[in-house]
């Protein structure tokens, strides 16, 4: 019987009753469930002195198993390469991008690290699955202590332009280790292709598309396939979730502050890659070329804190404050907040009823690998009476979302005409996107996307030669 090994930077916490998070989490915590099997990586612990030990602990067939960070390792791993180099770079903002030599060294070390630590738990026949770009070393790591195993790869985030990518000194190295994965899963087809591009004209390596819808990759001597893998939701769920939460507290103070008047609704990490600054003024726009809207709409962005500890972050924080009090002050009046800017995290079942109660989704990155948000909003909707979603062409859920009114996030007029198209938008078209968009969730939720990718892995044999059995599912 095959284990399924999931790595990833950070393991979710969970209770009881599952994961607090939403789709990564949920999705691969049921596959480790069915399967039996681990959840490594790091507990979010920064240790000023010691050896960091793994921490053991066994929930039903899944164990989690957990280690520290050094001080050293975090700041050159976590915070320097892998979110102050790749994350700006692979969202397509070279201008951001940090590099320092002994950060990328971190980066690698610890990858080497955590391998190690994950080598004498794993077994002959495990199947390891690593999540994101904070672990793109990690299968030339195990590969190096002599791990045999098949191990898939999913990219969370877009992939870059070759132009783009080779803004990160030691691109070429990464390329090369993602090609030590026997499986690479991107979240959207212009993902694929990008990486497909530097494959072929900067790796100087073959890329050929199979018969199984596989794209099968040549380079720096190794053979691995790639597909496409839009992560889902669970959108019956989130529905629930939305309709239970449809008369709780946070819906009614709403509805008492808002006195009837419309809502926008935004939910992101307070990440520059979310586009906020400009959903902002497109939303200022909005109430500039339509004086009718003035005092009859809202905009509420809730934006939690992350990675708070880097520059880049504290700035776009700023800015924020700067335009949410800018704009607020040029237009609120006594009984109105045109923006309500809360820099909080909100429960998970809140948040969904308040994309219920909202009538209009405002998802505007300026770029992103999918953006679950979009697909918990559409979820979240009264099915007789749905909001309508307003949704950034650089979003990958742009690919699937087709019911969405798709912006580009740095057109500011076009974005407010989009608002203003979805608070008068009709319920005969809102139903119809509605459903377009939620039978096209269903049809891919986190089941199927993790159902595919483990098919995939699963059949891959391009390394060992042999063709490996399926996984098989757990007993009880
Ligand atoms: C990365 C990729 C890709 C947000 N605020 C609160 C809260 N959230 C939840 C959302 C959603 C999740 O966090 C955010 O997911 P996104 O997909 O929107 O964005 P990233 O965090 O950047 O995720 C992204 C994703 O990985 C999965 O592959 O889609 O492109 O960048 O579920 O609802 N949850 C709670 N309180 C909050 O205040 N409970």
């Amino acid at each position: 019987m095959s284990r399924l090994i999931i790595v990833s930077n950070r393991v979710a916490p969970i209770s009881e009753g599952g994961p607090a998070a939403g789709g990564l989490a949920v999705g691969v915590y049921d596959a480790l469930k069915e399967t039996g099997g681990m959840w490594f990586g790091w507990s979010g612990d920064v240790l000023t002195s010691g050896q960091p030990q793994i921490a053991l602990e066994e929930r039903g067939p899944v164990t989690f198993a957990t280690i520290g960070l050094l001080r050293r390792d975090y700041d050159q791993y976590y915070r320097g390469f892998s979110n102050a180099t790749l994350w700006p770079a692979f969202h397509y903002r070279a201008d951001l991008v940090q590099y320092d030599r002994h950060e990328y060294e971190g980066y690698s070390r610890v990858n080497a690290w955590l391998a190690q630590q994950l080598v004498p738990l794993l077994r002959e026949d495990d199947v390891i699955w690593v999540h994101d770009y904070h672990l793109i070393p990690f299968a030339q790591a195990l590969r190096a202590a002599g791990v045999k195993n098949r191990i898939g790869f999913f990219l969370h985030i877009p992939f870059p332009a070759s132009q783009v990518l080779l803004a990160v000194p030691p691109h070429r190295e990464l390329v090369q280790a993602l090609c030590a994965f026997d499986l690479l899963g991107f979240q959207t087809r212009p993902d694929l292709r990008a990486f497909c591009d530097y494959i072929v004209n900067e790796a100087g390596g073959t890329t050929a598309m199979q018969p199984d819808g596989l794209t099968r990759i040549e380079a720096f001597g190794q053979t691995l396939c790639a597909g496409d893998y839009p992560i889902g939701v669970y959108p019956d769920e989130i529905a629930e979730l939305a309709r239970a939460g449809e008369r709780g507290k946070p819906v009614r103070t709403l509805k008492a502050t808002l006195h009837g008047r419309k809502v926008i609704m935004s939910v992101d990490r307070l990440d520059y890659s979310k586009g906020l600054v400009e959903r902002f003024r497109a939303f200022e726009r909005l109430l500039d070329h339509a004086p009718a809207q003035r005092n009859k709409v809202s905009f509420v962005q809730i934006a939690p804190p992350t990675r708070a500890d880097l520059h880049a972050y504290q700035d776009i924080r700023l800015r924020l404050e700067a335009e949410s009090g800018r704009i607020n002050g040029r237009y609120a009046e006594l009984d109105w907040t045109p923006i309500w800017y809360i820099h909080r995290q909100y429960e998970r079942a809140v948040l969904a009823a308040l994309f219920r109660a909202s009538n209009v989704g405002y998802v505007t990155p300026l770029r992103d690998g999918m953006n679950l948000v979009a697909k918990e909003y559409v979820s979240a909707q009264n099915p007789e009476d749905p909001g309508v979603l307003v949704l950034s062409r650089f979003a990958g859920a742009a690919q699937e979302l087709s019911g969405a009114l798709i912006v580009n996030p740095l057109d500011i007029d076009g974005m407010a005409d989009a608002l203003s198209a979805a608070l008068s938008m009709p319920l005969a078209e809102r139903l119809a996107r509605y459903q377009d968009m939620m039978a096209q969730l269903r049809e891919n939720n986190v089941s199927v996307w993790r159902d595919r990718f483990m098919r995939d892995l699963g059949q891959v044999s391009v390394r060992q030669g042999v063709s490996l059995p399926p996984l098989e599912r757990a007993q009880g």
